[in-house]
């Protein structure tokens, strides 16, 4: 089996999928906000949002880049991984390799965890604007390298919420 064979595209909302782990495109502080962050709060409930505030407190938030993982509360999924996007710039702030290190980031932490399936939305193409067709090849690109280093995860999902990104990922896939 290749990586490419572990990699599935869907079109839809991932707070309805039921991996080991799903992704949250989380900010540093941790404390909820709009888009698929926003989604996830509120169709997994406070339990979320509690454990977040415990790793606050511990660890003071999340930095770009960098992932967490919580309970999936009343979600299908048994856990949340909470990482951080970056800002889309112009390039100006390594936003590129940012965007790579929170998809090698929650897959570490999806091992780690001993999750085998995992979910990520298209992370900083949202309210933080990172370009669509850029941000595709760079998540594609990351998982396939990493799933080819690797044989603990079974199966990427990428869950496309808009069009626009569904025929990115489906173009770079096939
Ligand atoms: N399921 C899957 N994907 C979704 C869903 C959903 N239910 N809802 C939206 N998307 P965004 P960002 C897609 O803005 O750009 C939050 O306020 C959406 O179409 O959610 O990383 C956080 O708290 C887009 O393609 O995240 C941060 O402050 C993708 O999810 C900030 O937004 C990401 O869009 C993070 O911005």
């Amino acid at each position: 089996m290749t990586s490419k064979d572990k990699i599935e595209l869907l079109k839809g909302d991932i707070t309805k999928i039921k991996t080991d782990a799903i992704v949250n495109a989380a900010n540093s502080s941790l404390m909820g906000g709009g888009g698929v962050d926003g989604a996830i709060h509120c169709a997994g409930g406070p339990a979320i949002l509690e454990a977040c505030r415990k790793i606050v407190a511990k660890q003071g938030g999340c930095k770009t880049g960098e992932a967490v993982i919580t309970t999936g509360g009343n979600l299908p999924a048994k856990f949340v991984i909470h990482t951080v996007g970056p800002v889309w710039n112009g390039s100006k702030y390594d936003e590129e390799n940012k965007l790579a290190n929170c998809y090698k980031n929650s897959l570490r932490l999806a091992i780690n965890n001993h999750c085998k399936t995992i979910a990520f939305p298209n992370i900083s193409t949202g309210i933080y604007h990172f370009p669509k067709k850029d941000a595709a090849q760079i998540a594609i690109e990351t998982v396939v390298d990493f799933l080819a280093q690797t044989d603990e995860i079974e199966k990427v999902i990428f869950v496309c919420f808009d069009d626009e990104n569904y025929g990115l990922y489906e173009k770079l896939i096939q």
